[in-house]
Parts: structure tokens; sequence; C-alpha cells
């Protein structure tokens, strides 16, 4: 469960990532104590058996984007080996029963700044991780753009073919006959380690795998995942939780490297809520630097990312080559904000509730929608007054080998 304010009118709403059919849920705050749940009015679909998500401005554009984590396998050989949780006669019924729509992969929903969001998981390259867990979006080499971090694996392979066909009639068989020996069954079930995942954000809504190259992966039954910055030296450092195993625990050498700058702050906020869970932070910098648009970054303060566990209560911005920020501003819970001008580089601020005043609702509110090229105009009022509804038929059922489905082409159209 993650809480970002979607609609930006000050009040936060909730989103909810569901494992198994249910839909996610986006629940927006009515103000009067409830939420009402508008996933379908944001997304266009979400991941099926979500695990892990993250609420976080992915492309800096200042808008929260979302992130959700499946299971759709890495390599083309694991994609053979296990059965798609959801296949298209599946899909037809889900859709049929009003559970939304579930695509059984990664996805990466950008925020486009007027209420809608567009899914960029495949486009960015992050669609297909393996069973996975955890997603972290933040900046791990300091170099202005958030990084993701993905934690995954599961012990036994209960979504592989093998384990459907062979082993859960067997399964079936002993539970009827009340007969004994459950339990070598499962144990007989194929046991696999996947390595987890680093992606660099290069900007541009592109992420290039890194893994190996900023850590070591050994292959791991991983699951929740934190950062923090352990030695308090300016660079987001990562802890991971194993299965069976210790922990992996990795020292982020950003800073010892010398490769980038950063900006954090701790906030204390009010008495009802001293670590500001819900604060938000903008920067805005390099407005001055010839030929280039200032750039801006934002962040909000929320522990719980990912899954089963909780980052360290801290705003954190790398910030490249950039040696001062022009202005801060922070806005908290209860909507009062202060803001700092001509910040230095590495350095953490302390921040405090107390000192700030005023209300806003937002840092960043919608814009207005940008104007199109094209108008709409209305079909019946020119007499075209049809509509077409297409057939839902499954052609890979009827024939298994066809390359693509052939009875949704739909109706012809001519002019004249
Ligand atoms: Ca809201
Ligand atoms: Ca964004
Ligand atoms: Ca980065
Ligand atoms: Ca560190």
């Amino acid at each position: 469960m993650s809480v970002t304010d979607f609609n930006t009118d000050g009040w936060p709403d909730i989103y909810v990532a569901n494992d198994f059919v249910h839909p996610d849920n986006l629940f927006i705050n009515n103000r009067k104590g409830g939420f009402t749940d508008q996933v379908s009015k944001y997304l266009r679909h979400n991941s099926m058996t979500s695990m892990g998500a993250d609420l976080n401005d992915f492309d800096n554009d200042a808008q929260v984007d979302i992130i959700t984590m499946e299971m759709f396998p890495n390599t083309n050989s694991r994609q053979k080996l296990f059965g798609n949780t959801n296949n298209l006669a599946r899909y037809i019924l889900m859709l049929q029963y009003g559970y939304f729509n579930p695509v059984s992969r990664n996805v990466l929903q950008r925020n486009n700044g007027n209420g809608t969001f567009s899914d960029l998981a495949c486009l960015a390259g992050v669609y297909k991780t393996d069973w996975s867990w955890s997603c972290l979006l933040a900046d791990l080499d300091n170099d202005g753009l958030k990084d993701l971090h993905v934690a995954n694996g599961y012990p036994k392979d209960i979504t592989r073919r093998d384990y459907f066909d062979f082993i859960v009639p067997e399964i079936k068989k002993n539970l009827k006959n009340r007969k004994q020996g459950v339990l070598p069954l499962l144990e007989a079930v194929s046991e696999f380690k996947v390595r987890n995942f680093v992606y660099q954000n290069n900007g541009n809504w592109q992420f290039e795998d890194k893994s190996g190259d900023w850590m070591t992966m050994p292959c791991s039954w991983s699951s929740g995942a934190a950062w923090a910055d352990f030695d308090a030296d300016g660079d987001l450092d990562l802890v991971v939780h194993n299965l069976n195993d210790h922990a992996f625990i990795y020292k982020n050498l950003t800073s010892e490297q010398g490769t980038g700058n950063f900006i954090q702050a701790k906030l204390q906020g009010s008495p009802a809520n001293p670590f500001a869970v819900g604060a938000s932070v903008l920067i805005e910098y390099a407005a001055a630097e010839a030929g280039q648009e200032g750039k801006k970054q934002y962040l909000e303060l929320n522990p719980n990312r990912g899954i089963f566990s909780s980052v360290e209560h801290l705003i954190h911005f790398g910030i490249g080559q950039t040696t001062q920020i022009d202005r801060l501003t922070v806005r908290w819970p209860d909507g009062r904000t202060q803001a700092k001008t001509n910040v230095q580089a590495n350095q953490r601020l302390q921040l405090k509730w107390a000192d700030a005043s005023g209300y806003v609702t937002h840092l960043v509110p919608i814009t207005a929608p940008s104007k199109t090229l094209f108008v709409e105009k209305n079909a019946p009022g020119m007499g075209a007054n049809f509509t077409h509804t297409e057939g839902v038929f499954n052609d890979f059922e009827a024939w298994p080998l066809i390359p693509w489905t052939v009875t949704d082409l739909g109706p012809s159209h001519s002019e004249g």
C-alpha cells in the first residue's frame, strides 16, 4: 500500500497493489473520511499479480509515477518453462467479469500530469524481472535521475508447467485417496535461484541493466529491500533480504569516487507526525546554465516503498555536477511551506515544521491539458450513427498454431 496525492487537491490518496486476480486499487480521498476506487479512470491496465510498488517521480517532471512488480521471466527459456499466469482465455474471462485489464508483467505508469497515466515498462526495458517483490526508484549514482533496484526470487517453481502437469495431479490423487505422501511430492518441486536487477535511469524513459557492473548479483531468493545512507556520506546504500540466506548489504561508493553531488534533508515534523511522513520537497536548479532549461526534482517522504520494507526517513537528491541549488521548497503534510534559496551541494539540511507557515495544496498542481492539433467531430451528428461492437472469440483455442488472431479485424471502412 502506498500513498500520494494523485489529484493534487491536498488530500492524500492510496494505491494498493493486489496479488492474484483482484485489480489494484487507486483510492481517491473524498475528503469526508472515505475513499473511492478510481483505478479504471486513471489507468488503462494494471499488473495482474501485483507484488511490490513504488510511487515516485522517475522522469523528473515533478509528477509522481507508479511502478508495480509482477512475475514475467527475464529469459526466453524460463518464459517457455512457465505457464503464463494470464493466458488469453483467462484474460477474456477476467474482462467479462469486470476484473479491469490485467497484464502479466511489470508496469511503469508515467503520470501524464492531467489525471491519466501511460505504461512505459516495455519502452523503458523494465517489464520482465522474473518473480519480483521489491522495486525501489532512487538515485543510486547521484546523476540526478532515479534508478531502479528490483529484488526477486521464490524457492519453489510453482508456476512451472512440469509442476502443473505432473505433480499437481499426483497431489490431488493422494489427497483424494487420503494417502500419505504429499510432502515428498512438494519437495520434488524444482528450485531455481534468479539474480536481482539494478537499472540505471538514462533519461528519455530508458533504463539500462547495470547488474554486475554496479554491484555483484549472486543468485538468491530475495524479497524485501530498503535504501538508507547508512554511513551518511551522501549516497544511498542498500540492504536486501534473502530467504534461507544472509542479507545483502551494499555500501555505495559514489561519494568515494566523487562522481555525483547530492542534497539531503532530514525533516522534523509536527508533534503528531515527528518523521514528517507525507511531506514533499521540490528542488529547482541549473536555470543559469547556458542553453538549458532549468532542472527540477521532486520527492515525497514515504518510508514504505517496495515490499515488506521501510526505507530511511530521508530526502535524498543526486544532482550530478551541479554545485548549488537555486531553490528548495518543502510542503509539510498539513500544507505549511517553506523555501530555501542558493543551497550549496553536498550537505544534509535539517528542516523543521515549526519554521514553516502558510498553506499550499500541492507543490506542483495539475496543469491544464495542452491544445490538440485535431478535434473529434461528433459522428452521430454527421449521420454516421453506428457503433461497431467486436465479438469476443479466442482464435488460439481453435487454431493453436496461428501467429495472430483473425476474427477481430472489425468492419471495413471507406469514404465517398
Ligand atoms: Ca487527493
Ligand atoms: Ca513523473
Ligand atoms: Ca541515477
Ligand atoms: Ca552511503
